[in-house]
């Protein structure tokens, strides 16, 4: 059940909550799981809770970094360009005010959706005194509280109220390169030849910042790109993707299209009423207010045009929104400068300090929305409706699935697209930490994210970008991406061998499109996610406090290796397993694994089966023609095959294939749940390996519909 609790009427609509889901409701009536023992009203609006019952881990809370249990810390939620993700860097890009929390003896389990698009404090007893604290600016909020099952049950009522998650097309999780920037179109046709001549699988490339003219966003730099519509034509005909960067800030100058058909009408405002101006890459610049339905629909037909000339989708960067500096931040600054000494010692310190920190105040005294709205009391929702206003043009106008990314978001942002988790660094520490990132994303109804693989900042090394790409098999959105000055980290960077492994690491990748596709729709359709915490499966002990294993999808259990040097790690496994690289069986429980070079230690649950195919170089499922199953089988294996035709909005209105596939030691019994998609015959070769290790293999021509049974 979702409850609604209200803590004085809120002035804003942050729009997360799409259905009246749930029912209002008063504090006391959660007094088994807590109790609101204070409210005021200084400065904003102050909510303590004391927790009644037991002590207990909260997850969720989306990008934030830190340990995938939020407990202990205060955080807080204002959306920043933040890139330096030290282990307690905050605010960061997106604001997720969501947590779900499960009670030690894992009997308790609850949601708090904290509804607030402006600024806002949220403490989770950091004073280990079972106290919860919600401190925003502003007058009043609402805050869903979630009672249910257990986490799968709770997260799915979260998304019921803020809204199913859109389908990512499927060449969406082939691999991804990325380079901050490839700066001609040369380079860029040279990226992709050379992918294709190692035959290192890959669908998509991105063009960053300098495709544009002076980084004017929706323009074309004419000298490094002058024939930009033949290099999309033919890194096409080679199955790649193209996706460009879009930045907010509009530049101010005379004569551009973009900013003088915007200018006075669509842009955010200063306190006097004029288009607020502040700094980015093209230098001076003003800022859509996407807030407003007539600015997403300005934007979007822009965006439309690059649609058409062949760009495959965009990611949304900058929209914190990230603001260099101001016109009077400037004044400030130099003024304080000008009064500055060497002898002010201490002082001097602090106002270099403070200049420092211009570029990540956020500005929300100092804007408006064109309704008048002040910046702050609506800020985190910048990013999301950026994001909206293409995706709502992408799925209503094209009919088709919006690839969409963006580095700000706020709950609800699943509706329009996925998420990156914005500049990390070349830091082992780092891979960890998009772990808890991606799986906590999860918990907020984030299916589709992502990190930049190999780390944007800093220079990576072989056996770190080893490390990294072997997580990035298994996260949504598989993309190598990094910053302009650092170590260049095309997987042909480190010379053949470490060549050698990454292509067969990206191999794997694309062996597994069939179960990863497979696992993700299906995961929409019932609103479970792809990446998840080991306790979002496995209610025991163990797996409440484990940050760094994961579920892919329901079959595999993923131990990423997170350090350098690692000869072995521990692992827990919920049930006897088998080793998907190198067929190892372990038992359930505690482990003792290698952690060999070549591969990071990935398991197969007992009684699961896995559809895989030959490594295509970019996903065209419709060719595959064999599908390969592997089955680790004790008693009885259950899952499903899904397909559809990967790009189109179809798949809502039931336009697909399921089937569903029993595998027992006597039988393999495939059924068509669903034949409203057709697909081609194939050839479906089962490989059963039962708890021995031993194997029996078995084919069965499997066609659009219909019923198939052996027996074994
Ligand atoms: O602050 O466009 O997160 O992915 O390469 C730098 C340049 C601006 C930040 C993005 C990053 C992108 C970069 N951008």
């Amino acid at each position: 059940m979702v409850y609604r609790l209200t803590y004085f009427l809120p002035d804003v609509d942050s729009e997360a909550v799409v259905r009246n889901s749930f029912i209002d409701a008063k504090p006391r009536q959660f007094a088994d799981l807590f109790e609101d023992i204070y409210l005021g009203r200084e400065e904003g609006l102050l909510v303590l809770k004391r927790l009644s019952k037991s002590d207990g881990h909260y997850f969720g809370f989306g990008d934030k970094v830190g340990p995938l249990n939020r407990k202990g810390r205060k955080y807080t939620f204002w959306n920043t360009d933040n890139f330096t993700h030290h282990p307690s860097a905050d605010p960061l890009y997106k604001s997720f005010p969501f947590f779900i929390f499960v009670s030690n003896d894992l009997e308790t389990v609850y949601g708090c959706f904290t509804d607030y698009p402006g600024w806002m404090e949220i403490d989770i007893d950091s004073d280990n005194n079972r106290l919860l604290t919600y401190k925003i600016k502003g007058s009043g909020f609402f805050q869903y509280i979630i009672t249910g099952e257990d986490i799968k049950d709770i997260l799915a009522q979260y998304i019921n109220l803020t809204g199913k998650n859109v389908a990512f097309p499927i060449w969406a999780f082939g691999y991804q390169q990325s380079r901050w920037s490839y700066f001609n179109e040369e380079e860029v046709i040279n990226v992709a030849a050379k992918l294709r001549e190692k035959r290192i699988p890959c669908d998509v490339i991105y063009l960053d910042i300098d495709y544009m003219e002076q980084y004017k966003v929706f323009t074309w730099n004419s000298k490094n790109f002058p024939h930009y519509k033949n290099m999309l034509e033919k890194l096409h005909s080679e199955g790649f993707k193209v996706i460009s960067i879009l930045d907010p800030g509009v530049k101010v100058e005379n004569g551009y299209e973009i900013f003088e058909k915007a200018k006075g009408k669509y842009f955010l405002k200063d306190k006097n009423g004029k288009d607020f101006e502040g700094a980015v890459w093209p230098g001076r610049v003003r800022f859509p207010d996407f807030r407003a339905a007539k600015v997403r629909r300005w934007w979007s037909k822009n965006a439309r045009k690059y649609l058409e000339e062949g760009i495959d989708g965009f990611w949304n960067d900058m929209n914190e929104i990230a603001i260099f500096a101001t016109e009077k931040d400037l004044r400030e600054a130099r003024e304080w400068l000008e009064s500055a000494s060497l002898e002010d010692g201490i002082n001097l310190a602090s106002t270099l300090g403070k200049i420092g920190e211009i570029g990540r105040k956020g500005h929300g005294d100092e804007i408006f929305h064109i309704d008048g709205t002040p910046h702050w009391k609506v800020r985190n929702t910048y990013g999301l409706n950026m994001t909206r206003a293409t995706s709502e043009m992408i799925q209503k106008q094209h009919k088709k699935r919006p690839f969409l990314i963006t580095r700000s978001a706020y709950s609800g942002i699943q509706r329009y697209g996925g998420v990156w988790t914005g500049d990390n660094h070349s830091w082992w520490e780092h891979i960890l930490q998009e772990v808890i990132r991606i799986n906590s994303l999860s918990l907020c109804g984030v299916f589709y994210s992502g990190f930049d693989v190999g780390g944007f900042g800093g220079d990576v090394n072989a056996q770190m970008l080893i490390r990294y790409m072997q997580l990035g098999l298994f996260s949504p959105m598989f993309r190598n991406h990094s910053a302009i000055g650092t170590k260049r980290q095309e997987p042909w960077e480190f010379g053949k061998s470490v060549e050698n492994i990454l292509r067969s690491v990206i191999e794997y990748r694309y062996r597994l499109i069939p179960y990863i596709y497979t696992q993700y729709m299906v995961g929409l359709m019932k609103n479970v996610p792809l990446v998840r915490p080991m306790v979002y499966d496995f209610k025991r002990a163990e797996a409440l406090s484990i940050e760094d294993q994961f579920m892919f999808g329901e079959a595999i259990v993923v131990a990423p290796v997170y350090r350098p040097d690692v000869q072995k790690r521990l692992v827990w496994l919920p049930n006897k397993a088998i080793n998907i690289f190198d067929g190892k069986i372990y038992k359930k429980g505690w482990n003792v694994v290698d952690t060999p070079i070549e591969y990071i230690p990935a398991f197969q649950l007992i009684n699961t089966a896995i559809p895989t195919a030959q490594p295509q170089q970019f996903v065209e499922f419709e060719k595959i023609d064999k599908i390969v199953w592997n089955v680790f089988l004790g008693k009885r294996a259950k899952t499903w095959f899904y397909e559809d035709d990967g790009v189109s909005l179809d798949y809502k209105k039931g336009i697909y294939n399921l089937k569903k596939i029993i595998v027992s030691d006597k039988y393999i019994e495939i059924q068509t749940v669903k034949n409203a998609y057709e697909t081609r015959k194939r050839l479906w070769e089962f490989r059963i390996i039962d708890k021995r290790g031993e194997m029996k293999t078995k084919y069965i021509e499997v066609g659009s519909d219909g019923k198939y049974t052996i027996q074994i």
